[in-house]
């Protein structure tokens, strides 16, 4: 069997999905594997997509996809955990839809579970991003439900984050005054031909205006002023302008040096992330269950302190000297 990454390179798309699957399972080989892609990726323009549950991502999502498949772009999509259980049975009519642009060959789309931790999420979907951007897939869209710490993790990976919010959804103004504002790049208010959507549009221009203060300090930089714009997916409109904001975002991001300046922060966290992991799983092979809970015992009734435990167990996995 030829390599699977060079069948990769070459385009074909099930030695992708096959690559997406061993990511996904945590193989060990597939770290050699993403290895060799790292050299190959980095030419993609990563996008977030996130808001409510229900607020129109998939929607829209869909709708980028068919304009930028005009446009002839070669689309990825990762959407992490798209069974929100609010939205019920929207879910399924939603998932054909995307169904439907899968038999594009020039679309490739891969949803993702959100099971396990936190850091494990965003490294897979991180290397999941590696290996479509390496496959030749520009843009990559991830989507990802809510405003919660796992999805912020998962924005990380994203250049440009799309913060999708839908008319009277009150509680969605709260959510993005609670930290989301900090990540959005372009506002997405969905649902135009919905009554209520102008007033959202307004909320958030509002908060945007008290933002830009905070945004505008460093005068020698290139400003970005953050768009917000409206779509009514389902009678096609406002798309193109999406589109056309990812792209001045990613020009703004090139000019401004922003690109490198983030792609090097990422660079740095994945490098201590993996180094952690490693140590992690050093001290999981060398103490047994029985072991952890009698340190911890110990420590909790104050026969012994922390700092000592953690020294005789940095020791064990060599990373002290004995003393
Ligand atoms: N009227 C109207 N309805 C829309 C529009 N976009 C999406 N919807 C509807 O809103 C519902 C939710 O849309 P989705 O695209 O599944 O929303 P989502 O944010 O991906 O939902 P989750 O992934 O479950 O969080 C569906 O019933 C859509 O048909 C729009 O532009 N106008
Ligand atoms: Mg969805």
């Amino acid at each position: 069997m030829e390599n699977i990454v060079e069948r990769m390179l070459s385009g074909d798309r099930r030695a992708l999905a096959r690559m997406v699957t061993l990511i996904e399972n945590e193989v060990p080989a597939a770290r050699r594997y993403l290895a060799e892609l790292h050299h190959h990726a980095g030419r993609a323009h990563i996008v977030g997509v996130t808001g409510a549950p229900g607020a129109g991502k998939s929607t829209l999502v869909t709708h980028l996809v068919r304009e930028l498949r005009r446009r002839d772009a070669k689309v990825g999509v990762v959407a992490i955990d798209p069974t929100s259980p609010f939205t019920g049975g929207a879910i399924l009519g939603d998932r054909i839809r995307m169904m439907e642009l899968s038999g594009d060959p020039q679309v490739f789309i891969r949803s993702m579970a959100s099971r396990g931790n936190l850091g494990g999420l965003a490294a897979s979907t991180r290397d999941v991003v590696r290996a479509m951007d390496a496959a030749g897939y520009n843009p990559i869209i991830i989507e990802t439900v809510g405003t919660g710490q796992a999805e912020v993790e998962v924005m990380r990976t994203a250049q440009s984050v799309l913060v999708v919010s839908a008319p009277g959804m009150g509680d969605d103004i709260q959510a993005i005054k609670a930290g989301i504002l900090e990540i959005a790049d372009i506002f997405v208010v969905t649902k135009a031909d919905k009554p209520g959507a102008d007033q959202t549009l307004a909320e958030l221009a509002m908060l945007l205006s008290l933002d830009s203060t905070r945004r505008l300090h460093d005068k020698s930089l290139p400003y970005w002023r953050i768009p917000v714009l409206k779509t009514a997916a389902i009678k096609d409109q406002g798309i193109p302008q999406v589109i056309d904001a990812m792209q001045q975002h990613y020009d703004y991001l090139v000019e401004s040096g922003m690109l490198a300046n983030r792609a090097q922060r990422q660079v740095r966290s994945e490098i201590q992330a993996l180094v952690l992991h490693a140590v992690v799983n050093a001290l999981k092979a060398k103490t047994t269950d029985d072991e952890w809970q009698k340190l911890v015992e110990d420590v909790t009734s104050r026969e012994r302190d922390p700092y000592s435990v953690a020294s005789e167990l940095e020791e064990r996995i060599g990373l002290r000297l004995p003393s």
